[in-house]
């Protein structure tokens, strides 16, 4: 909690640490009522500064100071400060040995930042600043030090003991307790440090490294979740796999751990050699976890994975670089996952996120560039914008590059800084270093927020047979960013034949055609090609892959939307041109809407979406996600003002025409899968996934119909089914529909079957807060008394409050307030226990300009009350104050 206005903190005032850390030995004895931990830190000045000694301001925060000790010299009060966050003295030598005790108190931390205790257990969670929770430190990045570290616990309640590295000695003490000694050979900053003390089973494998090192393996759970182990261990085989043969990146240590605990505040922490994982990142077999969460798991696995160079071999200068290491893992991630699963699906599901996410953020008062300038809590700065827009901004330097010469920029930059703490600049210069491209305007991705729009236009000249494409870019305001320069922006495009066909491509001064499709640089505000020889007027394909994250717009109309759909072979665009078509049937009803006309839906989008349903050969997947129209939150992201209930009941309308035109079509494609499903056992594996989804999207539409042999269906789903992914769909389904004994009934049942399953509980949760029929805010309110609730688990708070806050807007935004009222009272209560999970939260509240001027008073009513609340944490503060400015 702070006692003063929090400060911002600028990257212009970044400075080497005065003192470095060459070695940390670190003893911890655990107890139930609190912990004591001792601290040696073998020390020295910064060789790289001046001879002269500073005074030595070590971090610290919510710590009891016992003792602390220069060179075996105890030091009395008068020889140090000790205030809030700082323990400060004077060393009287370049070398020197720290030597301090502290009390913590693990057993009441909820905040889930430093050492605390989950279910029982006990564990860690570092990053960003967590590690000044648990002893004075220089707790930066760039200060990286050798780590051996002790742990005694009472051995019964406590008998598996693991921190980073390798094990090196363990033994028993008197009094039932026992001990262990883990040394980790490479240097790291302190947000990398683990501990974990529990009662925990493993499964253990192994993995031949490509230079035939034997790695072990081990997954830690508690000991009723041991069946749910084995798909993340297929998923870190695979991830060490790729990683060697796309990256040429071998593991380093001879263990590598992944514990997963109940109680956390993100997905998953890559600590050195001992990842902590949220359960729900780890734990999923077919009867509990979804389609969506076996991929869920395979993702996280692989990005905590490739974190091990791309973050811990290689880390972050200072929190600034955080994109440094988040956005090339999650452009790793994605691509790992591209390459297991399907590639036009994964691109479509990242794009559509980012959208719909990381656009409003951008668009939002938190917006900031990939590599931010100022920051007041740098727990805030883990957002949409370090980790999907840095992502993009990786991929495109890989579009730019091409994969090969991309692959000697990463191979550069590893080598370069193996066991540095660098910046993204680093990073950019190795790629122009291997590569001789100068990528200085490109940069500018790094330091301007807001997403650039691209508006472009062509025209063909029938006596030249040429066509010209002309681009104007142009990026918004965003806080402390009046104006913007000009990007650089790759454009991956197609010229199509009226057969569909790609034209050859050849600008004028070219000899000859270029490919049939290929990157544009745009980089100018405005600029203009002129493509050649071409005999007939094409209808460009742009963008293709969402090659760069910008809002484009071209002038299609309707039926060359639909070409598109049917016809383009990038099949992203396919989907795309389905979306901005459907966008464009939306937007038509929701002015019918609000013009109290009667809604009538353009047909044109039942035909299209027939013939995506015809299409036998179209991947099943594309299928689902073509039948999938835009989402609520997206269609309030590109309106000026969003209209909820507007957007509602024309997307809902839309749905139920095409539910009704369409449903012959829908119920063979469910009725075929379902039987697929039903004479085949689960595997989690893509057509699968495919089909599956086919399936349920299926069903989600036919419910509308009100029919009951589709009540039938869905029961018949719901009981029969062998996986999670059928039944959740089946019970979602029910809740939304108007099928009241069948909801009821269904709800009960499965809450009674999986009672003792908290991630299974997460999801009845979900469903129920996610329901848009009217009563929303009262069935989340009583789900709250609910036994199986509790506000210090963040999964449920997400499960419940965010899936309420962020997926049902109908609701959420009740025309009285109500919804903003409660959201506001949930932010102050988590204030006082977890500051980073009420911050995060409160996100849906900070978009309050883009709603109605009622809205836009009460939201900001609402956000006025929490600051006004009392003693707020730095997190929730500088949201709310960044909001309201
Ligand atoms: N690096 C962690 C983030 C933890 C942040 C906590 N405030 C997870 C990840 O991106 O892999
Ligand atoms: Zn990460």
């Amino acid at each position: 909690m702070r006692t003063e206005q929090p400060k911002m903190i600028y990257l212009k005032d970044y400075q080497a640490p005065d003192y470095l850390i060459d070695e940390t030995h670190l003893t911890f004895e655990l107890f139930e009522d609190h912990t004591l931990v001792h601290a040696q830190l073998v020390m020295r000045r910064n060789p790289t500064l001046s001879a002269d000694l500073p005074p030595l301001v070590l971090d610290g925060q919510q710590l009891e100071l016992l003792s602390v000790a220069l060179d075996d010299r105890e030091l009395s009060a008068a020889d140090y400060q000790l205030d809030d966050s700082h323990l400060t003295l004077q060393p009287t030598a370049a070398s020197f040995v720290i030597d301090s005790s502290v009390r913590i108190h693990p057993e009441s931390n909820t905040a889930l930042e430093g050492l605390y205790k989950s279910s029982g257990m006990f564990c860690t969670q570092c990053e960003a600043e967590g590690f000044r929770k648990i002893t004075y430190y220089l707790d930066r990045p760039d200060v990286m030090s050798k780590f051996t570290t002790t742990l005694s616990a009472e051995q019964h309640s406590y008998p598996v003991l693991l921190s980073n590295g390798n094990p090196i000695a363990s033994g028993s003490e008197e009094g039932g307790r026992h001990w262990a000694t883990w040394e980790d050979p490479f240097m790291k900053p302190a947000y990398l440090f683990a501990l974990v003390a529990g009662d925990l089973w493993c499964v253990e494998d192994q993995f031949t490294t490509m230079s035939q090192r034997a790695v072990t393996l081990r997954i830690y759970v508690e000991p009723e979740n041991i069946d749910k182990v084995q798909h993340a261990m297929d998923s870190l085989k695979k991830s060490m796999k790729w990683d060697e043969e796309v990256y040429g990146r071998e593991y380093d240590l001879d263990i590598f751990m992944i514990v997963a605990v109940n109680d956390f505040n993100m997905g998953a922490m890559e600590n050195k050699g001992l990842n902590i994982f949220n359960s729900s990142c780890v734990l999923a077999k077919a009867e509990t976890a979804t389609d969506a969460a076996h991929q869920r798991v395979e993702a996280v696995v692989a990005h905590e994975y490739f974190h091990n160079w791309s973050g811990n071999r290689v880390t972050c200068r200072d929190w600034f670089q955080l994109s440094l290491k988040e956005g090339f893992t999650v452009f790793r991630d994605s691509e790992f996952s591209a390459d297991m699963n399907s590639r036009t699906v994964k691109r479509i599901e990242d794009v559509a996120y980012l959208r719909t996410h990381q656009f409003a953020e951008d668009a939002g008062p938190m917006a900031h560039p990939v590599r931010p300038d100022a920051y007041m809590e740098i727990s805030n700065f883990y957002t949409l914008t370090i980790y999907e827009k840095g992502s993009e901004v990786l991929r495109m330097i890989h579009t730019l590059l091409g994969a090969e010469t991309f692959r000697k920029g990463s191979d550069l930059y590893f080598a370069r800084h193996d066991g540095q703490a660098v910046t993204c600049d680093d990073f950019v210069q190795a790629m122009e270093d291997a590569s001789g491209v100068d990528l200085t305007q490109f940069k500018r991705w790094y330091t301007q927020a807001g997403t650039p729009r691209l508006e472009a236009s062509a025209s063909y000249d029938a006596a030249a047979n040429s066509y010209r494409l002309e681009f104007r870019q142009s990026c918004p305001a965003t806080p402390g960013q009046a104006e913007k320069l000009p990007f650089v922006i790759p454009v991956e495009l197609a010229l199509l034949d009226a057969q569909g066909r790609e034209l050859p491509l050849q600008l004028v001064g070219e000899e000859a055609p270029v490919g049939r499709s290929r990157v544009l640089q745009v980089t100018q505000a405005e600029q203009a090609f002129t493509f050649i020889n071409l005999a007939e007027k094409p209808l460009p394909s742009l963008l293709r892959g969402f090659s760069a994250p910008v809002k484009l717009s071209f002038p299609y109309d309707r039926d060359q939307l639909m070409f598109l759909m049917q016809h383009d072979s990038d099949g992203f665009n396919r989907w795309e041109a389905g979306q901005q078509l459907s966008v464009q049937v939306l937007q038509e009803l929701i002015g019918q809407y609000q013009r109290g006309e009667a809604l009538v839906l353009d047909q044109r989008l039942v035909a299209a979406l027939r013939s995506v349903l015809q299409d036998e050969q179209l991947d099943q997947a594309m299928v689902a996600e073509m039948l999938s129209l835009p989402g609520e939150a997206y269609l309030t992201e590109i309106s000026e003002v969003a209209d909820v209930d507007a957007i509602h009941a024309a997307r809902e309308f839309a749905r139920g025409e095409l539910a009704t035109a369409l449903f012959d079509l829908l119920w063979q494609r469910y009725q075929a899968n379902r039987e697929l499903s039903r004479s085949t056992a689960y595997i989690a594996e893509f057509t699968h996934f495919a089909r599956r989804s086919l399936q349920n999207i299926a069903l989600s539409y036919l419910v509308l119909s009100g029919r009951p042999e589709v009540l039938a269906a869905c029961l018949e789903q719901y009981e029969a089914c062998d996986n999670m992914t059928e039944r959740l769909t089946a019970l979602a389904v029910l809740v939304n529909s108007p099928f009241e004994s069948e909801r009821a009934t269904t709800l009960a049942a499965f809450a009674e079957h999986f009672k003792d399953n908290p991630l299974v509980m997460d999801q009845w949760f979900s469903v129920q807060a996610g329901s848009t029929l009217p009563g929303g805010l009262a069935r989340v309110q009583a789900l709250m008394q609910h036994p199986a609730f509790t506000l210090k688990n963040p999964n449920k708070v997400r499960a419940l409050i965010g899936a309420f806050a962020g997926q049902n807007l109908v609701n959420f935004h009740a025309a009285d307030g109500s919804g903003y009222r409660f959201l506001a009272d949930q932010v102050i209560s988590l204030n006082a226990s977890n500051p980073q999970i009420a911050s995060r939260q409160l996100s849906p509240l900070t978009r309050w300009r883009k709603y109605d001027d009622k809205r836009q008073a009460l939201m900001k009513g609402e956000l006025e009350r929490i600051l006004a609340s009392g003693e707020l944490s730095s997190d929730v503060y500088e949201v709310v104050s960044k909001s309201l400015a």
